[in-house]
């Protein structure tokens, strides 16, 4: 396996094996919190991969117990209201980056998938995932939207009600719901993930 972390990023690891690129969120202390610097080094990887043609299939996954627990809440909570702006837009610049991709882009879910760490997932063409991931949109229990996207990109995927349950309740679903409403395109046992 050939490591692509030349530019040295810090939040993410980049490996590619017989043109499939897997680039894991490495911030698992966090649950692979999203802050800044991860959202910026996300769009760098996306830039990467529309640049090099060695790359046919673009795999994102999140090393440790979970896939993404969502935006970095630590560094949400004292930003100000132009902070606020600069980090709406480096999610929206990376997610979108990752949305354009030509070449097929695959989620591979353990784990929690919430609030940000949905939406990255809804950004993928494909969402796989393993027996014990889950789900959810928890934002309104914090006062806001899923706001990276995921207010327009969920709907797409699960339809009006189901992604109205999910964002208005904030509770999460399991594998098995995440499947019967086709948020998920594949579940396997965590160990074959
Ligand atoms: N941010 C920062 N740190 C997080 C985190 C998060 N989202 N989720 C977990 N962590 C950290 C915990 O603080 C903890 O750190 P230490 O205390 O060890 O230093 C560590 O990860 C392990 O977490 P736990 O000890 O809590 O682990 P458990 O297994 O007990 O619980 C959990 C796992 C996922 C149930 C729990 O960690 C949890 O509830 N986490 C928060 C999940 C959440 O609320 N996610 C949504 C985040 S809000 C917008 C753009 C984007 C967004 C909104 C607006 N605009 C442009 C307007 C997006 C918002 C979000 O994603």
């Amino acid at each position: 396996m050939k490591n692509l972390n030349t530019n040295a990023l810090e939040n993410l690891k980049l490996d590619l094996e017989n043109h499939v690129l897997i680039v894991t969120m490495n911030r698992p202390k966090a649950l692979n919190a999203l802050n800044t610097a991860m959202l910026n080094e996300i769009e760098m990887a996306a830039a990467k991969v529309e640049r090099d043609p060695e790359v046919r299939v673009l795999i994102i996954s999140g090393e440790g117990k979970a896939f993404g627990a969502g935006a970095d809440i630590g560094e949400m909570v004292g930003l100000s209201r132009a902070e606020a702006k600069a980090f709406a837009d480096a999610g929206h610049r990376a997610f979108k980056r990752i949305d354009d991709l030509y070449i097929p882009v695959i989620a591979a879910i353990h784990g929690y998938a919430l609030g940000g760490g949905l939406e990255l997932a809804l950004c993928c063409d494909i969402r796989l995932c393993s027996e014990t991931a889950k789900f959810g949109q928890p934002e309104v229990g914090l006062g806001i939207t899923p706001g990276f996207g995921g207010t327009q990109r969920l709907p797409r995927v699960v339809g009006t009600s189901n992604a109205m349950t999910l964002t208005l309740t904030g509770k999460p679903v399991g594998a098995e719901d995440a499947l019967r409403m086709r948020l998920v395109n594949r579940v396997y046992p965590d160990a074959e993930l």
